[in-house]
């Protein structure tokens, strides 16, 4: 059955509490447009290709990672910024395809955040084996502005923490079409993704995407 605006509201409490204030897990939002996201991520790939990224320690990042809108993230042997140039083709980055803008606002509607503009999507894939360690976000301008994320194909956890790297950390399965909310008092908590198990996915082959919109600038 489709799910409805009505569902996905009701859906937001119990992920309050157990996430903390200003979160919300929208459970399968994405799942209605996945072809037209795929194509539009497709798209986007063949202008600025995925890429493993060099963080300033010298380690390639084992998820590969690409951008669209105004501002991309990107990292190297400088540091960790946003930047409106793709370093690896010397131009802009994609423009952010419509479909996105419009489930990312959708989310962050639903949510509580209506004004959300986002200038930025960072686009991660994993192979299997690929994850992220614990990290907060932070290069961005201004944290009272929320983050929305993504998921689409292969499931993952995600591990969720507090203010402090130490913080114990709660696991919390993802599945395709996903979509997470995270402003208030969420917004400076650590996380990340354990190591993706090998599988196969309808929409994805044997990758798991995830779309992280920000208004970054
Ligand atoms: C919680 N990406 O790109 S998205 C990232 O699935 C990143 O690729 C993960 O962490 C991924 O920085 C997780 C979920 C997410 C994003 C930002 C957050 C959770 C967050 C900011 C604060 C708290
Ligand atoms: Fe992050």
């Amino acid at each position: 059955m489709t799910p409805t605006l009505f569902d996905h509201l009701e859906q937001q409490e119990p992920l309050s509490k157990e996430l903390g204030p200003g979160t919300a897990l929208l459970r399968g939002l994405a799942q209605d447009h996945e072809a037209l996201i795929m194509e539009a991520l497709f798209a986007v790939a063949a202008e600025s290709p995925f890429r493993h990224m060099v963080t300033p320690g010298g380690f390639r990042m084992s998820v590969a990672m690409t951008n669209c809108g105004a501002l991309g993230w990107v990292t190297d042997s400088k540091g960790y910024r946003y930047a409106s140039m793709d370093p690896e083709t010397g131009g802009p980055w994609p423009a952010m395809p419509k479909v996105f803008m419009d489930l990312a606002q959708q989310a962050a509607t639903l949510a509580g955040y209506p004004t959300f503009i986002p200038d930025a999507c960072l686009i991660n894939r994993y192979e299997p084996g690929a994850r992220l360690t614990l990290h907060q976000d932070k290069n961005e301008n201004d944290f009272a502005e929320p983050i929305v994320s993504v998921s689409l194909g292969l499931p993952a956890v995600f591990l969720f923490g507090g203010l402090e790297r130490s913080d114990k950390t709660i696991r919390l399965p993802i599945v395709h079409g996903d979509v997470l909310v995270w402003g208030g008092p969420a917004r400076l908590c650590y996380h990340g993704i354990n190591p993706l198990k090998k599988g196969s996915h309808p929409a994805t082959g044997g990758y798991r995407f995830n779309l992280t919109f920000r208004k970054a600038g």
